[in-house]
């Protein structure tokens, strides 16, 4: 049995991870244990999900007369709070609000650095049926200059210039994995005392693995390439067929796979649409995090952090995973007819 006393726990590795984090000034460290702080009282509520009255539409009135939150607005909401009472933001973006939020420091100068953009509880459907949900976050240096709002630009970022990223999963253990530039590293919750353990150092994705994660549903609109890789996944041959595993929460479709090795496929669904995920919320995080963890994210076509997003919504297709199995498909893609 591990003894979690022998085990860093995280504000121990922020402390002694601190200047190797970018620009080192102590306000990235802070960050991280804002987000920290907003998951743990987010875990909170989604593991009473079926116990208290919560479950249902935002909006209603439970039998005690109090308005009633569904959990993404819920975990909206938390971390909203928590990352503008910290005062070390000066903007956030969400996928529940339609507007990025300008934030003031402390002092009324804007003088705060980063920008964080989030998916509070991404998977939200699977809370009805208690299965594993996720918040994803993302962090940028702003590019407008200190002392002025933060502008939609700070947002609109490429991937690449995330300082970091990473998601909470809120599963059979809740788990929080980020990164900083120098690897994926995982940190589990234990309940009782309210700490998170470094459980998973330097995770990275196996070179190649069996599992292949997609919505086959959507498989009639994916394009000839995709078609042809998903068939060539389910061909008895080598080490084929390989498993199919989706849970419908891209947080636990990724974390699996990081551990056991695999593929994560949302792609276009249509030739004039493009994917379903987002590319500020979900994709760039998730592909930071993939590209840290030594496996690859591509669009199919393109690394997609390299896309110079253009909007705060905009979707995407994504694939990643493990090199091998990402690299595979993309012949795929590259040689469809
Ligand atoms: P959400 O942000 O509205 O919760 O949607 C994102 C989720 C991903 O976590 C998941 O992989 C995907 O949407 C599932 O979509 P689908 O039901 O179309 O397969
Ligand atoms: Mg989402």
């Amino acid at each position: 049995m591990t003894n979690t006393n022998q085990k860093r726990t995280l504000g121990e590795f922020i402390f002694d991870n601190q200047s190797s984090f970018p620009y080192s000034t102590g306000e990235l460290s802070k960050l991280i244990n804002a987000i920290r702080l907003a998951a743990k009282i987010t875990n909170h509520e989604v593991n009473k999900a079926g116990l208290v009255d919560i479950l249902g539409d935002a909006g209603n009135t439970n039998v005690q007369g109090e308005d009633q939150q569904k959990l993404d607005v819920y975990a909206n909401d938390k971390f909203i709070q928590t990352l503008i009472q910290r005062g070390i933001v000066c903007g956030i973006a969400s996928e529940e609000e339609e507007d990025f939020i300008a934030v003031n420091s402390i002092d009324g100068n804007n003088n705060n650095k980063y920008v964080v953009l989030i998916d509070p509880l991404d998977g939200s459907s699977n809370i009805d049926v208690n299965a594993s949900v996720g918040t994803i976050f993302s962090i940028y240096r702003r590019v407008s200059p200190l002392g002025s709002p933060v502008e939609l630009k700070d947002f609109l970022q490429p991937g690449r210039n995330q300082v970091a990223a990473g998601y909470v999963m809120y599963g059979t253990s809740t788990m929080l994995v980020f990164t900083t530039g120098n690897g994926v590293n995982g940190f589990t919750l234990n309940p009782a005392l309210g700490t998170f353990y470094h459980s998973h150092p330097n995770m990275q994705f196996p070179e190649t693995g069996r599992i292949y994660s997609v919505n086959e549903g959507n498989y009639v609109h994916f394009s000839k390439g995709v078609k042809a890789y998903i068939k060539y996944c389910q061909k008895e041959e080598g080490d084929r067929p390989y498993t199919s595993r989706y849970i419908g929460a891209m947080v636990a479709d990724f974390h699996r796979n990081l551990i056991k090795g695999g593929i994560y496929m949302y792609p276009r669904i249509g030739p004039k649409q493009n994917g379903k995920l987002r590319l500020t919320y979900e994709c760039n995080p998730i592909a930071f995090l993939t590209e840290q963890a030594k496996g690859k994210a591509t669009t199919g076509t393109k690394r997609i952090m390299d896309i110079e997003p253009t909007e705060l919504h905009q979707r995407e297709a994504i694939f990643c995973g493990s090199i091998k199995m990402v690299e595979k498909l993309e012949e795929f893609i590259l040689n469809e007819d």
